[in-house]
């Protein structure tokens, strides 16, 4: 079978799409950030202030995602003698975060680090926690650019299109086939736009055997998902591969799967935490799959509006600043800072991760 990568190392590594570090410095006076407002100018040698209030409000508190996620950003708020707060729905629903940014407002944080469940629902209240000067960090699910300063993507949107359609490619065999889609909740900003990118990769030639037939939405409910899973696989009794871009969803496909007739005939892909697509590795269910370590999205967001709320930067492309262990970021344009290369995982290295 013909891999992705080239295996070998501790951190196998997808280099797809564009890099963090494009675009050169600009004069900062004269941008407006990622935000489109009117930003100060930076100052790169601003000292990191202390006791900066940082607010997580992941997309929804019950999934182990959001757990590593928010993980990686409390210690690197202890790293930089902050006050760090969580805080969040326990469901993925469109509006589900807005009374959160209200209280946060209220609470007067000095940063909210937010993955957006629906890229317009919470615009409203970010824009007036931004006049109320709050800096806000979106991180792995975008708002609207007008309504942030600035956006953690865990890879290139479409580096990671990109890696979807190829793993469906690979898993459905050389005679190709049917596969479907089971993504999160239909407003993911995040999941919509790694689908955009696979549907547009599905188009070309090379994918020509592939045939989708559905995009199934499980919510990241992991009943529900399951449950979509069950659905497709009866629906379309000629299904060769699921792919989940959600953790959420690829670990209930893969539990219904390993358990049932469709065990090795239909394979599982997309992405997920290795800690809990091991066994379903381990069992010959799951290939293959990918993802990035989601706590450092959750780390160098902290970082990033650290930065912010100190002056070193405000969002313009070009600015570069440093995120602890991390090294050193470069922001993109739109206010993009791309964390890295997402890994794939397989049988041969899903044992050196442990998130
Ligand atoms: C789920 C969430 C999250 C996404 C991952 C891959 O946990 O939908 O937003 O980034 O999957």
């Amino acid at each position: 079978m013909r891999r992705l990568l080239t295996a070998g190392a501790a951190a196998t590594v997808l280099v797809l799409g564009t890099t963090a570090c494009s675009g050169t410095t600009k004069d900062n006076s004269s941008d407006t950030g990622g935000g489109g407002q009117t930003a100060a100018a930076a100052d790169p040698n601003a000292p990191l202030k202390e006791g900066l209030k940082i607010a997580y409000l992941p997309k929804q508190l019950n999934n182990p995602y959001s757990d590593v996620e928010t993980g990686g950003g409390k210690v690197a708020v202890g790293e930089i003698k902050g006050e760090y707060k969580l805080v969040g729905p326990n469901d993925a629903s469109a509006s589900s975060q807005v009374s959160y940014i209200n209280t946060l407002i209220q609470q007067q944080q000095d940063v909210i680090v937010v993955a957006a469940n629906d890229p317009n629902a919470v615009c409203p209240s970010l824009n007036q926690a931004r006049a109320a000067k709050i800096k806000v960090i979106t991180f792995d699910s975008d708002a609207n650019k007008d309504c942030r300063d600035a956006f953690i993507n865990q890879a290139t949107t479409q580096g990671i299109g990109e890696s979807l359609a190829k793993m469906a490619l690979e898993q459905a065999g050389s005679a190709g086939g049917d596969i479907a889609i089971l993504s999160a909740t239909p407003n993911a900003t995040n999941q919509n736009a790694w689908i955009d990118v696979m549907k547009k990769e599905l188009a070309k030639p090379e994918y020509s055997k592939l045939k989708l037939v559905k995009t199934a939405y499980g919510n990241d409910d992991d009943q529900k998902s399951f449950q979509e899973a069950q659905g497709l696989l009866q629906s379309f009794p000629n299904l060769k591969v699921i792919v989940s871009p959600t953790t959420v969803g690829i670990a209930a496909a893969s539990r219904y799967v390993s358990s049932s007739s469709y065990k090795g005939k239909v394979q599982i892909t997309g992405l997920g935490l290795p800690n809990q697509m091991r066994e379903y590795v381990k069992d010959g269910t799951v290939k293959e799959f990918a993802l990035w370590n989601p706590a450092d999205i959750g780390y160098l967001a902290a970082y990033a509006g650290a930065a912010m709320a100190s002056g070193q930067i405000t969002g313009a492309q070009g600015e570069k600043f440093k995120a602890g262990k991390l090294g050193d970021y470069t922001i993109g344009a739109d206010g993009e800072i791309v964390l890295g290369p997402p890994t794939v995982f397989n049988a041969q290295n899903i044992d050196q991760f442990n998130f």
